[in-house]
């Protein structure tokens, strides 16, 4: 983790779409002063070790700014949080060129999938509006970045000009919870909707509900099953670990003991089901496999 908690270690490098024209020269626009001066000093390296090409250096109010510097063409360059990713591409025709995980130890594959009870019938991942679902935390990997990625890619949500994705999804389910959506720190406005926590049930004295932190007993991969077992759910978006990690005794928690594989199913991209065990991949966006990247709650 680096300077800011809760920070995912993630980082993408984006470039325009400029059509297949090598570039000499790359403008990197940073988004913190840690970052500007990261490339400054990556600049100074290449000038002196005399790397063909150039690396320049401006610095971005916000991500969103620096979208639209790649995008008009004041900057080439800048490394993003995976969930702002989907901002780039679908509000400013960005691509992402490069994914790299920072906490590149383990570097360990997992699937993103959508759990369902078996008892609800009539339930298709093509068809989740209105439907309520349960996720590990906001802005995380798991939970959030690849099954909202997932729901605009089918075409179920669509963002509008100020690419308000709390927004959207809030409109989008009847009600769901994924902590930390009222967070000061993802709601500075303090105006994403209410109803993104409302399948949240906070501690066993009712506090901290939807906090994004394990005082939310929904929080979490863990959590986010525990919503979809506890009837709250309709769909957790869980790693294709996440059962095997909480059933048949090994989490010993009285909802997690009151389960069975046998209760529960996949919703697959393609609109179809499947057991928990034939974990086949929600595609997160742009066809490749997601890399552990040390999310939040993941
Ligand atoms: C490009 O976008 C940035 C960020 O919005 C803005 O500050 C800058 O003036 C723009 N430049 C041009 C040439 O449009
Ligand atoms: C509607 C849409 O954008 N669909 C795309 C979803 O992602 C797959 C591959 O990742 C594309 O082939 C689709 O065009």
């Amino acid at each position: 983790m680096e300077q800011t908690a809760g920070r995912l270690v993630l980082a993408f490098l984006l470039v325009a779409m400029v059509s297949g024209a090598t570039i000499q020269s790359i403008t990197w626009c940073a988004i913190s002063e840690i970052e500007e001066q990261k490339c400054l000093d990556l600049a100074g390296n290449i000038a002196l070790r005399n790397i063909r090409g150039k690396l320049q250096c401006v610095r971005g109010h916000s991500a969103t700014d620096c979208m639209q510097r790649i995008k008009n063409g004041t900057a080439d360059a800048a490394s993003m949080f995976p969930d702002e990713i989907y901002t780039a591409g679908i509000c400013y025709g960005l691509d992402v060129a490069v994914g790299e995980s920072h906490n590149g130890i383990d570097g360990i594959n997992y699937y993103v999938v959508a759990l369902a009870r078996r008892s609800s019938g009539d339930l298709s991942l093509l068809e989740m509006h209105e439907r309520s679902s349960c996720h590990p935390g906001i802005r995380t990997t798991v939970g959030w970045t690849v099954p909202i990625g997932f729901l605009v890619n089918t075409s179920q949500i669509s963002v509008d000009e100020q690419c308000n994705f709390p927004h959207a999804v809030g409109d989008f389910f009847g009600y769901s919870c994924v902590p930390g959506a009222k967070d000061p720190e993802h709601d500075p406005k303090g105006n994403n909707p209410r109803n993104l926590c409302e399948a949240c049930i906070g501690d066993e004295n009712d506090r901290h509900i939807c906090a994004n932190n394990p005082r939310e007993r929904h929080y979490g991969e863990a959590g986010a099953l525990r919503c979809v077992a506890e009837n709250l759910g309709d769909v957790a978006f869980v790693k294709h670990t996440t059962v095997f990690d909480n059933l048949n005794g090994k989490n010993q928690e009285s909802w997690a003991l009151d389960i069975e594989m046998e209760d529960l199913k996949l919703l697959c991209p393609d609109g179809g089901e499947a057991p928990p065990s034939e974990h086949r991949a929600m595609p997160p966006g742009r066809g490749a496999r997601q890399r552990r990247g040390g999310a939040p709650g993941g």
